[in-house]
């Protein structure tokens, strides 16, 4: 449809399922991005009416209120605890996801995760990685990069006294009950384009019953990073892929067999 006092064409709307509430996010954050992702992949894949999210602690824990769907907040962590109840309590008939920052899945939370996953719960989960804790003012994230300042880190991360960057999707893929792991970002169109690719399969797995499924994408935190949006997506193309690449990690029909 065009304007026809200015030519304009419309190329985007906005997604069906979004309730039109204003989102509360930072400017330049990458999760306004990202819900239209989730938002727009569920209309596509047609599965609104069996899709339940559950958001945990963090920045997206309020995004509950941009899904026109069942949608249920849990504690800090405890995403995949109750998607699994959720799952069960409805004898497998809804498509269950979790969305989860990187304090929230990979700090408080790795144990629920993993043993979810090991339990070969048949769950997906949309995980940010902003390499922080943007919530409570950007403290070191199990994510946080090396060399990076955090409020905790101010002398940026070093592995001596903190540790090494955890790599989420790799470790999953070592695990037999999940189908599919990768990780994306959105910082630019091509990248967003592939998140989009990777999120309709993620959520695919679930649909044919085969596993586990990941998708971790990489998100700007402007004032957790201390930098302006166009310079968060600079350093996301210059740092921080330099230690999280881009991919899929593991991909099978049938965790049974062999991988693909
Ligand atoms: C049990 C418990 N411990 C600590 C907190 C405080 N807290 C709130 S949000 C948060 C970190 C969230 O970080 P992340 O999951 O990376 O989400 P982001 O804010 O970056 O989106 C913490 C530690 C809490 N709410 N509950
Ligand atoms: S603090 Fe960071 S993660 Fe939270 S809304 Fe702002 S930019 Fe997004
Ligand atoms: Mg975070």
């Amino acid at each position: 449809m065009s304007n026809e006092a200015t030519g304009r064409k419309k190329v985007l709307s906005a997604p069906e399922l979004w309730t039109g509430e204003p989102t509360h996010w930072c400017s330049g954050c990458h999760y306004g991005i990202i819900l239209r992702l989730i938002l727009e992949t569920i209309e596509e894949m047609g599965i609104e009416d069996e899709a339940i999210g559950v958001t945990s602690v963090g920045c997206s824990y309020p995004s509950f209120i941009f899904y026109k769907m069942d949608m249920i907040a849990a504690l800090h962590g405890r995403a995949p605890d109750v998607a699994t109840g959720l799952k069960h309590a409805r004898f497998g008939e809804n498509i269950v996801f979790t969305i989860q920052g990187d304090g929230d899945l990979a700090a408080i939370g790795m144990g629920e995760l993993i043993n979810a996953a090991n339990r070969f719960e048949k769950l997906t989960t949309i995980f940010l990685n902003n390499g922080t804790y943007g919530t409570t003012g950007g403290q070191l994230a199990p994510t946080t990069i090396l060399g990076q300042y955090t409020t905790t880190t101010p002398d940026g991360r070093n592995y001596e006294t903190f540790g090494f960057p955890v790599h989420v999707p790799e470790m999953m893929a070592t695990m037999k009950g999940v189908a599919y792991t990768a990780r994306s970002s959105v910082h630019t169109p091509a990248a967003f384009a592939q998140t989009r690719k990777y999120m309709k399969k993620a959520f695919q797995k679930q649909v044919n019953n085969v596993g586990y499924s990941l998708l971790e994408i990489i998100s700007a935190c402007p004032p957790g990073w201390k930098m302006s949006p166009v310079d968060c997506n600079k350093h996301i193309e210059e740092t921080v892929l330099r230690e999280y690449s881009l991919g899929e990690f593991k991909d099978v029909d049938d965790v049974f067999e062999t991988e693909e």
